[in-house]
C-alpha cells in the first residue's frame, strides 16, 4: 500500500519541485512542458514512458504537437505520494 503524502512531509516534498502545481479539485500535481517540435516532445514522452514502466508508476498526460501536459497522482493511494515526487524530479532531470 502506498502512503498518501500529507502534512509537513507533503509541504517539504512539494517545496523540492519547481514548476509543478497542485491540481484544483483532485490530489495531484501538474506541469506543462513545451519542446521545439513534435519529434522532441515525443522523444521526451518515450523516455518518460520507459522510466514509468521501469518503476511501475505512470503519468497521465496530454500531447499536441510540441506540448506535453503531465499530471501525476498515485491511483493506489487515491492521491499524491512520494512516487509522484520522485517521478516529477526524474522528469525534470531529462526535460532540459
Ligand atoms: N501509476 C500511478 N500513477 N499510480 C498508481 O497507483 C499506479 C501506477 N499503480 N502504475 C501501478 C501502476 C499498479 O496499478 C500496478 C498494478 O503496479
Amino acid at each position: 500500500m502506498v502512503e498518501k503524502l500529507v502534512g509537513a512531509a507533503r509541504t517539504a516534498a512539494l517545496s523540492e519541485l519547481s514548476g509543478w502545481s497542485e491540481v484544483d479539485g483532485r490530489d495531484a500535481i501538474a506541469k506543462k512542458f513545451t519542446f521545439s517540435d513534435f519529434n522532441e516532445a515525443f522523444g521526451f514522452m518515450s523516455r518518460v514512458a520507459i522510466e514509468a514502466e521501469r518503476i511501475d508508476h505512470h503519468p497521465e498526460w496530454f500531447n499536441v504537437y510540441n506540448r506535453v501536459d503531465i499530471t501525476l497522482s498515485t491511483h493506489d493511494a487515491d492521491g499524491l505520494s512520494e512516487r509522484d515526487i520522485q517521478l516529477a524530479k526524474w522528469i525534470d532531470g531529462i526535460a532540459g
